[in-house]
């Protein structure tokens, strides 16, 4: 077994109910930047996505799609599954909650529960929303103009439900999860959620139903099959399962507790209340930390079925390509905001910050290479204080990424990343290699060895965000695979290795003219 430090991430799973869409695919490619970083960084790393199968949301979708819920929930998984190939996904678990070891864990979650005293048999009355697969107490639902009454984050419809039930114990938990958020001040992020987090939670505690009995769709409780689990007692349990859960000498047990659960801001209340509760009380460590994602609208508007302005990232990024759509992403909105998907926005950066400002700089340095320097590394002379001003702000990006990471601030990482492109940039117009190759060609190699340098360092940490295109430019740099760990970041180019031919790996984007109907 591996002495590394270990990194365990995960999405959070998701509802078979519907195809992914660009929301869907966000949280993925945060967690997946992460793990990159991570396995970069020297980590073993554990990422772990998958679908959420159970409950009355997934059931209706089955019976509205004619199919049986096990039919049904295999054709959507499959769409989510495939989603990790087209967006380059490096997931290394992807878990469905029908699983066999998933229900085996979520029992064995249940059964210490019960042992603990922590769960009852009682009877529930009260709202629930079949959307949100959540309980509402009277006082967080609202009666519309409409007649309807609605609740939750989003606003969705409650219905009344009676029916027996088991209770999980959560309202003695109140205080234990306040010391418990007290002491471990990253356990949610941003800020303003750990604050909505820890009122919420001021505000006293109910018991929470942990069974339904009016269908069937889920994991049957032990001893009591007329019961099943409650969705999000079944669906949280997925991160354990995945390790292992109930048995701690399964390999991948050493990733618990996760480093990190990235979720969507609509269900931060199952993982920083519930989730650590049910995990306390089961004696089970409780993950590191949680970090609320926002939510994208698209040109304005919010994503939904009825409009049909979902954007499909299969289309997307076979139209403008994979890696800026990755890019625009975590560039366009800080991590844990809302954001707004425009297609004009994603146009404009993919052709500033990618064609005009990255790829340039790329293709500008390794043509004139190609042409002037036999198409080897050139070498390397004498550095003048412009030289090691730029080389020095591209050294010290290492740490500053790390921590900017480490705050899941991906926005603030390519900002950081970009500041000093846009100064290599400066530095080629200012020291001009192609007016040097007359005048000064030693002083003009070692103008490009700095930039190629430059290039090799910058193109490094962008990897995790921009995986194919970044192989394509470490390739054209001779850079080893055994080189691009970021173990390797303080080496250096060696001059008169030899290069191969370049190519411009990222092309401006022409809107396709429109024909007039
Ligand atoms: O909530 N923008 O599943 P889900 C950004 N099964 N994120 C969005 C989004 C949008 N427009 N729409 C949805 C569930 N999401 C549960 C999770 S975890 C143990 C169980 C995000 O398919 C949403 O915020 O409804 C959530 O984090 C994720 O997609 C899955 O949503």
């Amino acid at each position: 077994m591996s002495s590394r430090k270990t990194f365990y991430v995960t999405t959070p799973i998701y509802y078979v109910n519907d195809v992914p869409h660009i929301g869907h695919a966000y949280a993925t490619l945060a967690c997946d930047v992460m793990a990159r970083f991570k396995r970069l960084d020297g980590y073993d790393v554990h990422f772990l996505t998958g679908t959420d199968e159970h409950g009355q949301k997934v059931e209706k979708a089955a019976a509205a799609a004619g199919l049986s819920p096990q039919e049904f929930t295999d054709k959507v998984s499959q769409s989510f599954r495939d989603l990790i190939g087209v967006m380059n996904f490096s997931a290394d678990g992807f878990i469905r909650t029908t699983e066999k070891r998933h229900y085996a864990a979520c029992q064995a979650l249940w059964e210490r529960l019960v042992a603990a005293g922590d769960i009852y048999l009682g009877k529930y009355a009260g709202w629930y929303s079949v959307r949100d697969e959540a309980f509402y107490a009277d006082d967080e639902t609202e009666v519309g103009a409409d007649g309807k009454r609605r609740a939750g984050p989003v606003g969705n419809e409650v219905e009344w439900v009676e029916e027996p039930s088991y209770f999980f114990k959560l309202s003695a938990w109140g205080d234990r999860l306040l010391d418990f958020y007290e002491k471990n001040p990253r356990f949610i992020a941003p800020e303003s959620r750990r604050n909505e987090v820890i009122s919420f939670v001021r505000g006293g505690l109910q018991d929470l139903s942990v069974s339904r009995t009016s269908f069937s769709w889920g994991v049957p409780v032990p001893g009591d099959p007329k019961h099943i689990m409650y969705v999000w007692l079944d669906a949280l349990t997925n991160y354990i399962t995945e390790c292992g859960y109930p048995d701690e000498s399964n390999p991948l047990w050493r990733f618990w507790p996760a480093d990190l659960h990235i979720v969507g801001k609509d269900i931060i209340r199952f993982h920083c209340v519930f989730w650590p509760a049910f995990l306390m009380a089961a004696g089970v460590a409780t993950p590191k930390r949680v970090f609320a994602s926002g939510w994208w609208t698209t040109e304005g508007q919010k994503i939904s079925k009825s409009l049909g302005n979902a954007i499909d990232p299969v289309a997307m990024s076979a139209e403008v390509g994979l890696d800026p759509l990755r890019y625009f992403l975590l560039r366009e909105v800080p991590f844990g905001n809302d954001g707004d998907f425009q297609r004009r926005a994603l146009i404009g950066r993919l052709n500033s910050d990618l064609a005009n400002a990255y790829g340039n700089l790329c293709q500008r340095v390794l043509s004139i290479v190609a042409k002037n320097c036999e198409g080897k590394v050139p070498p390397k002379g004498a550095l003048v204080e412009a030289d090691t001003a730029l080389l020095d702000r591209a050294k010290g990006l290492l740490a500053v990424v790390r921590a900017e990471i480490d705050e899941q601030a991906f926005h603030r990482v390519l900002t950081s990343i970009w500041e000093v492109i846009a100064d290599a940039n400066r530095y080629v117009d200012a020291q001009a290699p192609w007016a040097l190759a007359k005048t000064d060609p030693v002083r003009r190699d070692t103008v490009l060895w700095v930039l190629a340098e430059t290039i090799r360092r910058i193109t490094l940490l962008i990897q995790p965000f921009m995986p194919g295109s970044t192989a394509k430019i470490l390739d054209q740099l001779a850079v080893a695979p055994a080189a691009r760990a970021f173990a390797a970041f303080d080496t250096e180019l060696v001059s008169g290795t030899e290069l191969p031919k370049p190519q411009g790996v990222f092309p401006r984007f022409v809107e396709p003219a429109k024909v007039a109907s």
